[in-house]
C-alpha cells in the first residue's frame, strides 16, 4: 500500500505535539504546517480554512496518485486512524484483541473523561490570576473555589488516582506493560496536570515515573527538537 502524503496542522503549545510524536515513533514521513497562538492564546483564523472548528491537531492526507485530500479532526480519531492504517507492524498496538480494545478505550477516555475536569481547573485558575479589581476579584475567587471544591478538584483526583493505579496494575504502562498509542495519547493531559500544579510527584508517583519513562524515548526527543524548531515549547 502506498502511504498518502501526511500533513499535520500543528499549533504551538498544544495537544498536536502528541500526533507528531506518534508519527515519529512509527517512523512515518510527514510535513508540519505550523500555526502560532495569538495574544489570547487562541488558534489563528487560518486554521478555520482547513476545518470549520479551527482547532489543532488536524491531519491532512493526500493520495499520492489521485491528489485527493481528506482532513481528519479530533485527536482520538486521528490516533485511531494512524494506528489502524499506518502502524503496519502493530508497534503501538497489541495483537491480543482485549489489549487492543484497552488501547482504543484510552483514545476515547483522554478527551472524553480526563481532559474536561483538567480544563475546568485550568480555566478557574486563569480567573483567579486575571487582573480583576477588588472586591470583584475577591468574589470571583470565592466562586471559582466553590466550583473547584464541588466538582473539578475532586474529579481530577478521581481520574488521576485511577490512572496511577492502572499503571501499577499494567506494569508501568497503560496497557500490557509496554508503550502503546494509549501512553502517547495520555501524555498531553498528564504533562499539563503536572506543569499546571494539579498533580505532584508525591501524590501520583506512578504517573510521574511513567511520564519520565515515556518522555525519555528517542522518538520523544526528536519530536521535541522538531517542534521546538517551529517555535514549540515541549
Ligand atoms: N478534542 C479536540 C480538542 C482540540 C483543541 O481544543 N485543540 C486546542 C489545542 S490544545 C486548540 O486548537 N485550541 C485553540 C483554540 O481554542 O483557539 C482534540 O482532541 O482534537
Amino acid at each position: 500500500m502506498t502511504l498518502p502524503i501526511i500533513r499535520v496542522h500543528w499549533l504551538n503549545e498544544s495537544r498536536a505535539f502528541r500526533v507528531l510524536w506518534l508519527l515519529d515513533h512509527l517512523k512515518l514521513d510527514y510535513e508540519i504546517i505550523p500555526y502560532m497562538r495569538n495574544e489570547g492564546f487562541r488558534a489563528p483564523d487560518e486554521l478555520k480554512k482547513i476545518h470549520p472548528l479551527g482547532r489543532s491537531p488536524l491531519l491532512e492526507l493526500e493520495d499520492k496518485h489521485t491528489g485527493k485530500k481528506k482532513v481528519l479532526a479530533e485527536s482520538g480519531y486521528i490516533f485511531n486512524y494512524i494506528l489502524k492504517h499506518f502502524d503496519s507492524t502493530n508497534l503501538l498496538g497489541n495483537s491480543d484483541p482485549d489489549m487492543a480494545e484497552q488501547i482504543e478505550y484510552y483514545l476515547y477516555y483522554s478527551e472524553g473523561s480526563l481532559q474536561p475536569p483538567l480544563m475546568i481547573e485550568f480555566l478557574l485558575s486563569m480567573v483567579k490570576k486575571a487582573p480583576i479589581p477588588f472586591p470583584i476579584s475577591y468574589l470571583a475567587g470565592k466562586i471559582t473555589d466553590k466550583i473547584s471544591d464541588k466538582y473539578s478538584k475532586g474529579e481530577v483526583k478521581n481520574q488521576l488516582e485511577f490512572i496511577d493505579a492502572e499503571l501499577v496494575k499494567n506494569r508501568g504502562y497503560l496497557v500490557d506493560g509496554k508503550l502503546s498509542g494509549a501512553d502517547i495519547m495520555l501524555s498531553f493531559p498528564l504533562q499539563m496536570a503536572f506543569s499546571r500544579g494539579f498533580a505532584t510527584k508525591e501524590a501520583y508517583p506512578n504517573i510521574h515515573r511513567w511520564l519520565e519513562d515515556i518522555t525519555s524515548t528517542e522518538s520523544y526527543s526528536s519530536t521535541k527538537k522538531k517542534a521546538n524548531s517551529y517555535g514549540g515549547k515541549f
